[in-house]
Formats: structure tokens, C-alpha cells, sequence
């Protein structure tokens, strides 16, 4: 096990705003804090020389550890007709190339926060805005952080709700505009892919499994058993993949714990399923990769995400990542791209409509009954 990334945790923990998260590059930019609501503890990361937008980090839900911590690394921007790029985008992270782009977290006010609910307070040398809705049916809470991307404002979100849903979105938003047009439906079609790193950490790593669901014809899915695929709907991937996502069998993919239970003796997991809005193509190649933690996925060749060049083809260097390690009760890194079309219409003038992207997450079995309180 490798203890040193606890260790960290541990530290993190006990962080105020200001301390760097661990094995990043120093910067003053560099914020942090903790938040517990809901039934979620978790803190967060804005570092502008990680590059990953708002992160967050050593994640639980009901007292168990889920996420060791969770960003947006990159995103690629794709034009049809090849009119431009296509280009990787960093959020927050400014660019050595393009002057302006990238200029980090947008410094924001109380006219911004609150966005998502009724009210909002502003952490971190105020580029991070806190809602809770702790009432009612559904109580949750958003934290949020803006990027400026070139011309365009991009929001990193993050909704967590008592019921267990975790939802990571990226909102995309701003003056439509490119070199050839006046903006609206002159402007031109394009795809955006987002990609989230996820170092998913059920109750610490040790015995973790990555699975996938295919619905079949069976009456009673076998959802309690760690069996390799294809031995049943939830089977168990034990090695490196990258894998697709399949309409007609309602693919979904969990990170479990079978060593850990709940005290109906199910193994506590956490579900993710896609909500991109395209298939694979040869620039978003797969939906959802499953590889080994092998860094904090800060510095240049640590990991994948950073090997993708500026000016991309592919999400190659991923897939050249996933290659056979067993990943079997290992540390897990799962990566999901997210792809997005934008039809830009004249109505998008002066600023566009939000398009919004994020997979859809739900703790699985941490408690015995529903933790919500129901519709
Ligand atoms: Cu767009």
C-alpha cells in the first residue's frame, strides 16, 4: 500500500486555505479548505500550476472514504471542417503561447454566488463559491469555481446531494466568437471533450475492483459477487482497459470494495454512468478508462492526461496508458471523457448558451437503506 499518499491525506485534512496540495508545484495561487454537509466531507483544491480546475479532494460519504481526489486535467475543442485547433484547453492554467488565455480561477462576487441555489458564500481570495440547500426533499450543496478558456468562461461545479449523488459538470459559457464571423450561426460547429481523472479510493484502495454492468436477459442481476467478465451483469475487469459505453445494454461501470459492506453484507461501491452526448470517434477515442494510480498527475509524463499535446489528435496517450496492469484490488484511476456538439445559433449573441457536461455518480450500498429522504 502506498502509505505516503495517506499520509498526505492526512495532512490535507488539517489544511487551512493557502497549503499546496501535496506533490504539487508551490504557487501562491494555490488555495484550499473543507467543507462537511450532507452527509459528504470533502475539501478542495484550486492550483493553478496543477491545472485541473477546482479539485476535490479525500472525499467521504457517510463516514466512508470515496475519493482521493477528483479533477478536470484537460479538455480538447475540436471545429468541423478543420477551421481552427483542435486545441487542448487547461482550465485555469495560463498558456505560454496564447497571451490572455488561461488566465486562472476568475476572481468572483457576491452578484456571482450564488449561482445554483438560493445562497452562496465565497472561500478562497474569493474565487470559490459554497451553496447549501440543507431543507426540504432533496437537500445538497454546489462548490464552483470559473476559468477563463480563450474567449469562453468555464465553470468546474460539483453538486453533491444527500441521496448520495455526486455530479462533476463543466458548464461552458461566454461570447461566441471565432476569427472568421460575427458569432451566432456563423460561428463554427465544433465538439468539445471533457476528461475527468478520478482517484477513486473505496474505503482506502486495497481490495478495490473495477466492474462494468451489461444488462442481460436474466430476471435477477448478480450484484454482490466479484466474478470476471463476461461471468455475469456486474463482472470484474481485472486488468488496464478503456471501454465503451453501450446503449442497447445500458453500460455502467462501479468502483467496489468487496471487503468492505454495508450491515445488509452488500460491498460498498461507487457508480458511474455516462451522460456524454456522442460516441466514440477518433479524437475522443472510448468513454471510460480504468488504469493504475501511478502519481499525484502533476508534472509532465506522470500519468497520461499531460502527454496529450496542444494542439491534439487523440486522446492516444490514454489509451498508449492502459496497457494490461492488473488493476485488480489495486489503486484505481478511472478517466471518463465527456463529448459534447455545439450548433452555435444566432440566438447565442452577444454571450452563448451554457452547454454543460459531466458523468452522472452515485454512491452505491455506503448505507444499508436510501440515504435520501425520498421524493
Ligand atoms: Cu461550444
Amino acid at each position: 500500500m502506498d502509505t505516503s499518499k495517506y499520509i498526505c491525506a492526512a495532512m490535507l485534512l488539517l489544511a487551512t486555505a493557502g497549503l499546496a496540495f501535496p506533490g504539487t508545484i508551490a504557487q501562491s495561487t494555490a488555495v484550499s479548505g473543507c467543507f462537511t454537509d450532507v452527509k459528504w466531507s470533502f475539501c478542495y483544491n484550486l492550483d493553478e500550476a496543477r491545472g485541473q480546475g477546482l479539485e476535490l479532494y479525500s472525499v467521504s460519504f457517510d463516514g466512508t472514504f470515496i475519493f482521493y481526489n477528483i479533477g478536470v486535467p484537460f479538455s480538447m475543442t475540436r471545429y468541423e471542417g478543420g477551421m481552427a485547433g483542435p486545441y487542448k484547453d487547461i482550465l485555469g492554467q495560463a498558456s505560454s503561447t496564447v497571451p490572455g488565455y488561461g488566465l486562472g480561477a476568475v476572481t468572483l462576487t457576491n452578484a456571482d454566488c450564488p449561482r445554483f441555489l438560493g445562497s452562496g458564500t465565497l472561500y478562497g481570495n474569493n474565487r470559490v463559491c459554497y451553496e447549501k440547500l440543507l431543507t426540504g426533499k432533496d437537500p445538497r450543496v454546489f462548490i464552483w469555481s470559473k476559468f477563463n478558456v480563450y474567449n469562453y468562461q468555464f465553470i468546474a461545479s460539483y453538486e453533491l446531494r444527500q441521496d448520495g449523488t455526486f455530479l462533476p459538470k463543466v458548464l461552458l459559457g461566454g461570447t461566441l466568437a471565432d476569427a472568421n464571423s460575427g458569432g451566432g450561426s456563423t460561428s463554427w460547429q465544433h465538439q468539445h471533450y471533457i476528461y475527468w481523472r478520478m482517484d477513486i479510493d473505496m474505503n482506502s484502495w486495497p481490495n478495490d475492483k473495477f466492474q462494468e454492468f451489461t444488462k442481460t436477459a436474466v430476471v435477477y442481476s448478480n450484484q454482490n459477487t466479484d466474478a470476471a467478465c463476461p461471468a455475469s451483469p456486474w463482472c470484474t475487469l481485472g486488468t488496464e482497459t478503456f471501454r465503451d459505453r453501450g446503449y442497447a445494454t445500458f453500460t455502467k461501470w462501479r468502483q467496489v470494495d468487496f471487503g468492505a459492506t454495508n450491515s445488509k453484507g452488500h460491498p460498498k461501491s461507487i457508480e458511474i454512468m455516462s451522460d456524454s452526448q456522442g460516441a466514440v470517434d477518433p479524437m475522443s477515442t472510448h468513454d471510460v478508462w480504468a488504469v493504475r494510480y501511478k502519481c499525484q498527475g502533476v508534472s509532465n509524463g506522470c500519468e497520461m492526461g499531460y502527454q496529450v499535446p496542444a494542439n491534439p489528435t487523440s486522446d492516444a496517450p490514454i489509451n498508449a496508458y492502459a496497457s494490461g496492469e492488473s488493476i485488480n484490488g489495486q489503486d484505481i484511476v478511472v478517466w471518463y471523457s465527456h463529448k459534447v456538439h455545439h450548433e452555435p445559433r444566432d440566438e447565442e449573441t452577444p454571450t452563448m448558451a451554457v452547454h454543460e457536461a459531466g458523468p452522472i455518480i452515485k454512491v452505491r450500498n455506503v448505507d444499508a437503506s436510501n440515504p435520501g429522504q425520498g421524493l
